[in-house]
């Protein structure tokens, strides 16, 4: 559909509007009492989160692709069916398929209390299948309000179990990575980026970022807070449906090698996700459901 379409179908006065974006990928602009936010249907990718008087929560990259085939950089990338690189084929996509897909919108809906939300459905196709050979029926529901409230929720249609990795890759705006530190992590363990023994327990009550981290920490479900006493805010990061909290920075050296990021860029975000990957890749039974949910506010 174009925006047009779109508009006619599922566009709320003054609240819901869809429009032709970078790259001209369709964006829906969405108004609530409380806050504004942008979503691509290109990924069912939230762009931006901006609650009233404040500055964005999500960072998006200023040299971000918004190209079909490219991945958007920033905001909250939809990593799905799989996390990271593909357990066994190396040419498949990083961090699965679904950042790659256009997705339908199935619903548009503004409640009495002034939150929005849009509903946006991904389904099996001949590109999913070559990647992925299971039937499948994913929807993200992104509500917009004080909090923004996103879940990723995937049914099996197949007739076998199949096993789903996936993330909600949120990218933080913040003052810079030095004025940081995140706390909701202690006595934590993790694996640092692809290594393969496990750390032990994080003594630290919080974390600062003063190199490269690419912490992968499990069995956790705690909330996180990101502290920007620079910015006068703490971001408060919940889930649900995930035991693996993923911290991520590239830091001065690694991003000279990402094209898509500025080179003083990495000064400018924090990555806090939540994960399903490692023990907590789930298997779903056929016509079962899991839903993985992120809650971002500010306090
Ligand atoms: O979540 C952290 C991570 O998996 C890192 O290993 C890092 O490469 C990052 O995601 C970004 O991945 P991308 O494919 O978006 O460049």
């Amino acid at each position: 559909m174009n925006c047009s379409e779109l508009n006619a179908k599922f566009a709320i006065t003054g609240q819901m509007e869809f429009v032709e974006g970078k790259g001209k990928l369709p964006v829906a602009l969405i108004t609530s009492r409380h806050a504004k936010a942008e979503v691509s249907l290109y990924g069912a990718h939230v762009l931006s989160f901006v609650p009233d008087g404040q500055k964005d929560v999500l960072w998006l990259s200023p040299q971000s692709m918004f190209e079909s085939g490219k991945p958007i950089r920033g905001g909250i990338p939809v990593c799905f069916p799989w996390f990271g690189p593909h357990a066994t084929d190396s040419q498949k996509p990083m961090h699965g398929f679904a950042r790659l897909q256009t997705w339908n919108v199935v619903e548009t809906f503004a409640f009495e209390n002034g939150n929005v939300r849009i509903i946006l459905s991904l389904k099996d196709n001949t590109e999913t299948k070559a990647l992925w050979p299971f039937d499948f029926y994913a929807k993200m529901i992104i509500e917009v309000g004080k909090k923004l409230d996103v879940t990723l929720c995937c049914t099996n249609t197949s007739t076998e179990t199949i096993k789903v990795g996936g993330a909600l890759h949120s990218y933080f705006s913040i003052s810079n990575i030095a004025n940081i530190d995140i706390s909701g992590l202690k006595g934590c363990q993790y694996y640092a980026g692809f290594a393969k023994n496990i750390s032990n327990p994080q003594d630290e009550e919080t974390l600062k970022i003063v190199k490269e981290e690419n912490r992968r920490y499990i069995n956790h479900t705690d909330d996180c807070i990101i502290a920007d006493p620079k910015w006068n805010r703490k971001m408060r990061v919940s889930k649900k449906g995930s035991k693996v909290t993923v911290v991520w920075n590239p830091y001065s050296e690694t991003v000279k090698t990402m094209a898509d990021i500025p080179v003083t860029g990495y000064q400018d975000f924090i990555c806090v996700e939540a994960v399903n990957a490692y023990a907590d890749i789930i298997d779903i039974e056929p016509g079962e459901n899991h839903c993985l949910s992120t809650v971002l506010s500010l306090e």
